[in-house]
């Protein structure tokens, strides 16, 4: 035994001889206890930092004292190699991403190595390795044939100048990052995964409470963070019919401007109808109107995010159009409003100011009629001030609202969802905050989206023959839009799978979360060339520990 613990010899034999007999390499074996300690893959950044050591100790001495014990321990490690700042370096440096994001890789490994992490490097992965995003490929075709992967605009940041689409983090106050030039809201085509067909099942795991609960154990605040994530809503869509046509004579809408209510025993109190910058009839109407097409271009200005349309000063402005309510018949002006968001509900909502706060404030700035029709005993409401009772539907009840008069919240609700079906203008519906996953970005380090744009077939998927789609590795983006465009090896040769015709690549790339939700099971086989996720995950998975993010809580 030596007196002093000479760290440098000590550790430098031990690696030698871990390497030598390659200590950490695990094979399937079904006669031991098998463990699985998973750690949240690093982005190859540059160098480790002090939360990646922490996160990577746990781990090693958990897989480090469950192997002394006789378990079959698997530990690996990747690299979620692909995104945006190797992008930003390659501008900055003038070096392509995949040599920056190579390098990284393998001044990070060392560093790894030279802690001596317990890691079974055979199974190492980087998800910029066409063998390992080709499955990204094929996953989206299979989802593409099953309907859950689609094609639809999308609205994105443009910055004008340098004639790019901004990650919501590259616009500060409302313009680009490197231009400094005011952030334009566009709509462009994208790919979509459906997730929120599985809003049910999904709603159904993680709540407290629920017998198909499965997340049993986590927090209850992160459960509740979920569920409000996942935001059900259940309430009442109906229509308020018009007769206003577009310049080619047809009804717009079929002549139902369509709004989603969680408040249908507020119908009574209607006083204007609000609609997004974005909404066919905000585009009609701005189509002879100057002033209000230059409002709804300046609601396309600025963030898309929601908590930045929720905090903004509500502005709006009056289409000249109005539509007819549809139980008292009377006629209701439309506005265009900021605060109504396109994409949720059906981007339009039925102003209510005596009970909602929003509306309340528009309407005092823009001097619409307020008509309170539901109260709160011993309250009395004042036309000047919100008040939260004006708001509160547990303790309402229906007044100046005639048949309705006298009911509460959920009756109320009730008769008037009745009465719209049977003029067959409406029906209760469940709404989700949860949107379809939009993963195409339109940038260039990332998995190539496997489609080709034929001028007479449109958007065909690539054959499953013919993947993976490479990604080019010696471009190198200097800002002004996706390089891809202009690579002309990307596009060379290619040709419609439908006719033959030429065409071009799709450009656009994955988002970056598609590569990092199922590396976990990649680890299991990871050089599997038939399948995605083979049989080694029957015998890994479930992981049995996973470390993740901790170190973003650190930094
Ligand atoms: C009238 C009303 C009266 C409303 C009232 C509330 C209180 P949650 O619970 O989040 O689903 N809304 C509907 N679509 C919208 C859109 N696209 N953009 C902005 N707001 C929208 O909220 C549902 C309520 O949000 C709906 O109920 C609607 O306002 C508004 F006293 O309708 B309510």
């Amino acid at each position: 035994m030596q007196d002093k613990y000479a760290h440098k010899e000590v550790e430098r034999a031990a690696h030698a001889h871990w390497n030598a007999t390659d200590a950490y390499r695990v094979t399937e074996d079904a006669g031991k206890k098998k463990f699985y300690a998973c750690s949240m893959l690093p982005y190859p950044s540059g160098k480790l930092h002090m939360g990646h050591v922490r996160n990577y100790t746990i781990n090693d001495m958990l897989a480090r004292q469950l192997r002394m014990n006789g378990h079959n321990v698997l530990m690996p490690m990747g690299w979620d190699a692909f995104g945006l700042p190797a992008e930003n370096a390659a501008i900055k440096n003038g070096v392509p991403p995949a040599r920056w994001t190579y390098e990284n890789i393998a001044y990070m490994k060392q560093q790894m190595q030279a802690m001596g992490l317990a890691i079974d490097w055979s199974r190492e992965v980087a998800t910029c390795d066409p063998s390992y995003y080709q499955w990204n490929q094929w996953l989206f075709l299979k989802m593409l044939e099953k309907g859950v992967a689609y094609r639809k605009t999308q609205v994105v940041n443009w910055d004008p100048v340098d004639m790019t689409v901004l990650a919501n983090e590259q616009v500060i106050d409302g313009k680009g990052w490197r231009t400094g030039a005011v952030v334009e809201k566009r709509e462009i085509p994208g790919y979509y995964l459906n997730i929120t067909s599985y809003a049910e099942e999904l709603l159904d795991h993680v709540q407290i409470g629920n017998p198909k609960a499965t997340l049993n154990g986590w927090p209850d605040k992160v459960r509740l963070m979920q569920e409000n994530w996942i935001g059900k809503s259940e309430g009442v869509r109906f229509a308020f019919p018009h007769d206003i046509k577009d310049a080619s004579g047809a009804l717009i809408g079929d002549g139902k401007l369509y709004v989603f209510t969680t408040r249908a025993d507020t119908i009574m109190g209607v006083t204007f109808c609000a609609v997004a910058p974005e909404h066919p009839l905000a585009t009609h109407a701005a189509s002879t109107n100057p002033a209000l097409a230059a409002f709804i271009e300046e609601c396309k200005t600025g963030g898309t995010t929601e908590a930045e349309l929720a905090t903004q000063e509500k502005k709006g402005m009056a289409t000249g159009l109005s539509v007819t309510h549809p139980i008292t018949g009377e006629e209701v002006d439309v506005w265009v409003g900021n605060y109504v968001l396109m994409s949720y509900g059906d981007g339009a909502v039925m102003g209510v100011p005596a009970h909602d706060e929003r509306d309340f404030a528009f309407a005092k700035k823009y001097g619409i009629a307020i008509k309170p029709v539901v109260t709160v005993e011993g309250e009395t409401f004042n036309q000047d001030a919100w008040a939260d009772w004006y708001g509160d539907k547990q303790r309402a009840v229906c007044v100046n609202s005639g048949a309705f008069d006298g009911l509460p919240y959920k009756v109320a609700v009730d008769a008037v969802a009745a009465q719209l079906a049977a003029k067959g203008l409406g029906e209760k519906k469940t709404t989700w905050r949860l949107r379809d996953w939009g993963v195409s970005r339109q940038r260039y380090w990332g998995t190539p989206i496997p489609i080709i744009h034929c001028p007479e077939h449109g958007a065909v998927p690539v054959p499953e023959k013919d993947l993976p789609v490479v990604l080019p590795q010696d471009c190198i983006p200097d800002g002004s839009g996706n390089p891809l465009h202009k690579h002309e090896g990307f596009h060379a040769g290619v040709v419609c799978p439908v006719c033959g015709q030429s065409a071009r690549r799709e450009t656009d790339t994955m988002d970056t979360f598609v590569d990092s939700s199922w590396y976990f099971m990649r680890y299991c086989d990871p050089t599997n060339s038939d399948k995605m996720v083979a049989e080694g995950a029957e015998y890994w998975m479930p992981m049995d520990q996973y470390i993740g993010g901790i170190e973003h809580a650190i930094l």
